[in-house]
């Protein structure tokens, strides 16, 4: 038996007692279950190695790397390495990388075709406060659309490319910044669970297909106000050794970014894809 339980009202979950290194298929059947269920699951307690990591992430999917080249783990491409490396040879401290993931409420790689079905992360060294992750569920922003709303997305789609219209590329090498933009409709029906969410993420989205720029603009400005629904976050504090898988296929995430900078916040990270 595996134990689950629940951590947010509408999303997130934390397991205990669970080697994830000695799980059986009933037993990392159950935990599938779960993160299908909550969204975003913590297993706790976690002593592991690198390739340990590779192993259990991979019976989730293909783990695929990520596009930032310059943050990879240097054995293990698949890895990136979130908070090494922040500070420049000068000493300055490289934001890019200190607050990855904190300026907004996101998806990951909803610049990708088939986008990231997964994130997992493990936690190598936790600050002594801040540097939370905070989750909140696509299903409860689908579900609080007005049916005005609801009509008016049937059928459209969003145009994302890495960056966004910020063009915020600077984790990409200079070779890797020139992305196409991709399509995904912004009412989806999660491929596992058959339920419908709100795919949208303003950091990535160039503008919404076939709207003149004024109305896309001032669409995208609406959607995001629907993005986080009051009970429908958990916010995770991070201890050592956690594992932190999220579904990017209906939950939205971001990174507190608050510790202390002469800190260090480090996690692997692997990308895990519906292909592959
Ligand atoms: O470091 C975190 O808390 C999350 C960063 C993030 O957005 C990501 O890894 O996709
Ligand atoms: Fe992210």
């Amino acid at each position: 038996m595996i134990d689950v339980r629940r951590l947010g009202p509408k999303i997130g979950a934390e397991i205990n007692g669970v080697d994830v290194r000695a799980l059986d298929d009933a037993a990392f059947s159950a935990i599938y279950r779960a993160w299908l269920d909550y969204g975003v699951i913590a297993v706790r307690g976690q002593a592991i190695q690198i390739g340990d990591f590779l192993r259990y992430s991979r019976r989730f999917g293909g783990v695929v790397p990520h596009p930032s080249k310059i943050t990879r783990h240097p054995e293990h491409p698949e890895v990136t390495v979130l908070g090494a490396n922040k500070r420049r040879p000068d000493g300055t401290l490289d934001v890019a990388v200190y607050a990855r993931g904190a300026d907004g409420w996101h998806t990951d790689g909803s610049y990708n075709e088939h986008p990231f079905k997964a994130t997992q992360l493990y936690a190598v060294a936790i600050p002594s406060r801040g540097g939370d992750t905070l989750f909140a569920s696509m299903y409860a922003a689908h579900d609080a659309l007005p049916e005005r709303l609801t009509k008016r997305l049937d059928g459209l789609r969003g145009a994302y490319v890495y960056g966004g219209r910020r063009k915020a590329t600077q984790l990409l090498a200079a070779e890797d910044r020139d992305w196409k933009p991709v399509l995904h409709p912004i009412i989806r029906t999660h491929p596992e669970t058959g339920r419908k969410v709100l795919y949208f993420d303003p950091n990535k989205i160039v503008r919404i297909e076939g709207l003149g720029a004024q109305e896309s603009d001032a669409l995208i400005e609406e959607l995001t106000r629907y993005m986080i629904q009051p009970g429908a976050e958990y916010r995770h504090q991070w201890r050592k050794g956690d594992i932190v898988i999220w579904d990017n296929r209906c939950s939205y995430h971001r990174a507190a970014g608050d510790y202390p900078p002469e800190e260090d916040r480090i996690h692997w990270r692997v990308s895990i894809s519906e292909r592959a």
